[in-house]
């Protein structure tokens, strides 16, 4: 589709019905009977794949809302906004709405998870290695994280109970392998479904890599010049104007030369790797987000002399400033099915602590801190299923 809109061929006429659709999954398995509910429309059922969609509908803002079969969804309803473009809208049972995060409240790093507003923190590692860079997998039930236990990081799996039994090594290399990040089950290209990502500089310098959750088939997936880290994914539909479809969005310094890092992504489809925004040398932006709706890149910018979080729309590159604050804001996330709350570390009590930010389409921004004890950082790499 997007080498439709690079050759330049002009489509005339006005589509004025668009569909609002998305699939219901329960730990990352497909839930089908599930009776869903929009504005003005007769009530459909998810299909074997847990998928549903809403056809012809005109531009307005409809609420969707999932029932039945026993399961308290996450979001519990969603309002959705049709404007001239297909909607998807997503919904999870709510095992998968959870936050994870390092934290050294225990004495040294070790993985956290904790229900989305904050609420039932629990520990999952419990070792006196580094423990760090947790990411929950698409259904929910384990987390791959980085840890130096071996004398050098690697990556490792364990359940979301932290059962030690269930900790399992992937990488055996020398230097650093760190930053892990799981696709999405449904969607990407052959090859990239059901893989984790990860940052490896096995190499001599820092790439993007990709495995099987069990390890094994361990590829470099970046190529080009420079250091590459915080990879993300996402089905971009609106690259500004154009349809990039499934893409990794990654930090990279191969613009600047100097260690600061600019958005780049590569196309998993085309292999095409490119700019999301122009860097500059004088400013580090990194550690990209996708939404779970793939709308938009929450990443950390230092531009204004301190780092903040910056919300930055792919369909036209438009860039705001969210919780401002003279102190150091970084590390922003999401979590499944939200796609108005950014999650983020930020300075501005002293230590690092992992905060909260809520924007309603009007009200003021709504700010939330989430932790107090200890240094809370490194807030999960979440991937929608
Ligand atoms: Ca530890
Ligand atoms: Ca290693
Ligand atoms: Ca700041």
């Amino acid at each position: 589709m997007s080498g439709a809109v690079r050759s330049g061929i002009d489509f005339t006429g006005t589509q004025t019905a668009y569909r609002i659709y998305g699939y219901i999954t329960n730990a990352g398995t497909p839930l089908s009977g599930v009776t869903v509910s929009c504005t003005g429309q007769p009530n459909t059922t998810t299909n074997a794949s847990g998928y549903y969609e809403f056809v012809g509908l005109s531009n307005s803002t409809y609420t969707v809302i999932p029932s039945g079969l026993g399961y308290t969804y996450v979001p519990a309803n969603a309002s959705v906004t049709v404007s001239s473009a297909d909607q998807r809208q997503d919904f999870v049972t709510v095992v998968l709405n959870a936050l994870l995060f390092t934290s050294s409240r225990d004495g040294n790093p070790e993985t956290y998870v904790a229900n989305a507003d904050g609420t039932g923190q629990r520990r999952i590692t419990n070792d006196a290695a580094m423990d760090t860079d947790p990411a929950l997998s698409p259904d929910g039930t384990t987390i791959a994280y980085a840890t130096n236990r071996d004398g050098n990081y690697e990556i490792y799996t364990i359940d979301v109970a932290g059962n030690v039994s269930s900790r399992t090594r992937l990488t055996n290399a020398a230097g650093m392998d760190w930053g892990p990040t799981w696709t999405s089950m449904i969607g990407p290209p052959a090859g990239y479904a059901n893989r984790i990502l990860f940052v490896s500089d096995r190499t001599g310098s820092r790439k993007i890599w990709k495995m099987n959750p069990d390890g094994t088939g361990q590829a470099q997936v970046t190529t080009g010049a420079g250091n590459d880290q915080f990879p993300t994914i996402g089905n971009v539909t609106n690259l500004n104007g154009i349809n990039e479809g499934w893409v990794i969005i990654f930090a990279s310094d191969r613009g600047t030369g100097n260690g600061n890092d600019g958005l780049y992504f590569k196309n998993l489809s085309t292999g095409v790797e490119g700019p999301v925004i122009a860097s500059n040398p004088a400013v580090n932006m990194t550690e990209p987000r996708i939404s779970p709706n793939y709308q938009y890149v929450a990443f950390s910018s230092d531009a204004a002399g301190n780092a903040q979080i910056i919300l930055l729309t792919l369909s036209n590159l438009a860039q705001v400033t969210r919780a401002a604050n003279a102190a150091a804001d970084y590390q922003p996330s999401w979590v499944v099915g939200d796609n108005t709350t950014i999650y983020f570390v930020s300075e501005r009590t002293g230590a690092p602590q992992v905060w909260s930010v809520y924007k309603p389409p009007i009200l003021p921004e709504v700010l939330a801190q989430l932790t107090t004890s200890g240094d809370n950082w490194q807030i999960g790499r979440r991937t929608f299923p």
